[in-house]
This record gives structure tokens, C-alpha cells and sequence, in this order.
């Protein structure tokens, strides 16, 4: 089988957008980069808010099927706190949910904009209604982080992307109490030149445990004349050592196409933070052109199918 045999993996929904500025309970330049978890039953989304000063904060919204009918937090739910997080100065945002199997405990990482660069910070919470903050975990510049579900090798683990002269690429750390990380190490770079994903990528939504491997989904930025293209891919990291990549799609599997994904405050993204699982059906929440929140699915057999064609590392 060939990759032109594929069908596109993912699915837009024909309702999308699922959540645009207009369905907020208060005033915002845009909402989009939500993260995703199942939580009660229902379909919650901790979304990211830019307010009209440019700065962001983070609210909560539910749904019982997950598509509409969203009951959103009529306020900032988790608003920054400079006074006490002083790396929060500019806003917290793009987070990402995690289960945490052995802690019976959601935690998320977000990006805190400090005056120095965003880097990474980490949160808890049982119920998404109060919360208790980690702090900043990884120093500047860096963002697009994740945690893993479970301990690996006695340690938790946790992909970020670090930005250096050589670009940025996805790293992975691990840490015995989830606030001092080390043994950091690059696990997937970008590619370069002409490359889709040449000289930055970051990771997307939080790994998911499969038969198969840890599945990673990514996105790569491509610089053109006309501005930049924020596009998909996949990859399977090792199960027992995730430090090892296993293999790594060579074409995008979804970029910008539909005008919410082309035109906003910035043109032609497509930036997920949070998938759920439901059986076989994986639901995508991404932010399409920093501006909108859309959703689209995919089967996670299907997707796996399309990485077994993808080379070998
Ligand atoms: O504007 C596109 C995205 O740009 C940044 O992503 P990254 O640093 O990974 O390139 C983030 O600001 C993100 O929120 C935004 O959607």
C-alpha cells in the first residue's frame, strides 16, 4: 500500500467551529489552543482566552457530546497571577491535560509569558474548579509541553520543545516528583530546508499509550513569503523508553484549508492542545488561525495503520 491509498486521517466536524469569541460570556479578542480531557461524563475543555489587552488566561468550558451546547465559565477561570507567579506577567496559555494514573489527579502544563520568555509551568486540579500551581518547571524559552499518563522507569516523563541556534525540537526530561526535571534529550528534531516541519516543531496534544507506542502528534512551522504555515504530523516513540523515536510521518496529515483555519490573527494555523478518547475515535480540539476553536476526528487504528508506512528511525 502506498500513501496515496490514504484517505485524509482526520475529519472535520460540520459544525465547526465549535466555540468562536461570540459564545464567550464576557468580552475577548479570540479564543482557541484548548486542551481536552473526559471529565464526569462529559467533554471538558480548558480553553485558551486572549482578552483585549493581548493577554491570555485560561476558562473552562463543558459539553455533554462534546461538539455543542458549551456551558462556559462566566469568568476567567484560571486567570495568571503575576503577583504570586511573577513568570505569569503576560499571560498563561496553550495547556495541555493530563491524567496522572498513579495520582488520581489531572495536571496540566501551560506556557507562562514571563518578561524573560514563555516557559513552562504546572498545575493540578480534581474537578477543574480550584487549582493548585507546581510553578515554572522548565526555564525559557520553552513551551509546548506535556506530561506523560505514567511513571517510565520509576520517573515521570514529559515532552517539551526547547528552543536553540540549531532550532526547535521536541525534547523529553524526567523527574521523581514532577518539579525538577533533567536528563533532558532530544527525541525528534525538526527536519530542515524545504521541509514541511523544517527548523521548528512542537509537540501538539498529550501522548497517548497505544499497542503499539507512545503516539505523538506535532506540528511544524513552515516559513514562506507569505507568512508562516502551522501544519500536522505523527510519530511513535518507543513504549518502555519513549527517548526513542520508532517512526515519524514524512507528509503532513492536516493543515489549513477551511477559512477558519486560513484567515484570523494569524493566518493559516492549525494548533491543537487536547484530544480525547473515545474507543476507537480520537476527537481533535485545535485552534484554527489563533481565532477559533474547531474539532476534528480521526480512528486511532487508522492512524497507527498510516504510521506502520511511515520510515522506520
Ligand atoms: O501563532 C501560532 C502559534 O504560535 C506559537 O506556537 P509555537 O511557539 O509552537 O510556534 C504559540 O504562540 C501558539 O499559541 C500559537 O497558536
Amino acid at each position: 500500500m502506498s500513501h496515496a491509498d490514504f484517505k485524509e486521517l482526520f475529519t472535520r466536524h460540520p459544525q465547526n467551529p465549535v466555540i468562536v469569541t461570540a459564545d464567550l460570556p464576557y468580552q475577548a479578542n479570540t479564543v482557541f489552543n484548548a486542551a481536552a480531557a473526559l471529565v464526569g461524563g462529559e467533554t471538558l475543555l480548558l480553553i485558551r482566552i486572549e482578552d483585549r489587552r493581548g493577554i491570555s488566561h485560561l476558562t473552562v468550558a463543558r459539553s455533554k457530546d462534546g461538539v455543542g451546547g458549551w456551558r462556559i465559565d462566566p469568568q476567567p477561570t484560571f486567570p495568571p497571577d503575576p503577583d504570586h507567579y511573577p513568570e505569569e506577567l503576560w499571560g498563561v496559555e496553550d495547556p495541555r491535560i493530563t491524567w496522572m494514573e498513579d495520582l488520581g489527579e489531572f495536571y496540566f502544563t501551560y506556557t507562562a509569558y514571563s518578561q524573560d520568555g514563555p516557559l513552562v509551568a504546572l498545575a493540578r486540579t480534581k474537578d477543574f474548579r480550584s487549582f493548585t500551581r507546581l510553578g515554572g518547571v522548565l526555564l525559557p524559552e520553552n513551551k509546548d509541553a506535556a506530561l506523560f499518563p505514567r511513571r517510565i522507569n520509576g520517573r515521570y516523563a514529559m515532552l517539551h520543545r526547547h528552543v536553540l541556534h540549531s532550532g526547535a525540537h521536541i525534547w523529553i526530561a524526567f523527574s521523581p516528583d514532577l518539579k525538577h526535571w533533567g536528563d533532558h534529550q532530544i527525541v525528534m528534531r525538526a527536519r530542515s530546508g524545504g521541509w514541511w516541519d523544517a527548523n521548528k516543531i512542537g509537540l501538539s496534544p498529550q501522548p497517548i499509550h497505544t499497542p503499539e507506542g507512545w503516539l505523538v502528534l506535532y506540528h511544524g512551522v513552515r516559513v514562506t513569503g507569505g507568512g508562516v504555515i502551522y501544519r500536522l504530523g505523527l510519530a511513535l516513540l518507543d513504549a518502555e523508553d519513549p527517548r526513542r523515536l520508532l517512526r515519524r510521518s514524512e507528509e503532513w496529515i492536516f493543515g489549513p484549508m477551511e477559512n477558519y483555519e486560513r484567515q484570523g490573527d494569524v493566518d493559516n494555523v492549525v494548533f491543537p492542545c487536547g484530544w480525547t478518547q473515545q474507543g476507537d475515535q480520537l476527537r481533535l480540539y485545535y485552534g484554527g488561525a489563533d481565532t477559533c476553536i474547531a474539532l476534528a476526528t480521526a480512528s486511532l487504528k487508522e492512524l497507527l495503520e498510516y504510521l506502520r508506512h511511515c520510515p522506520e528511525k
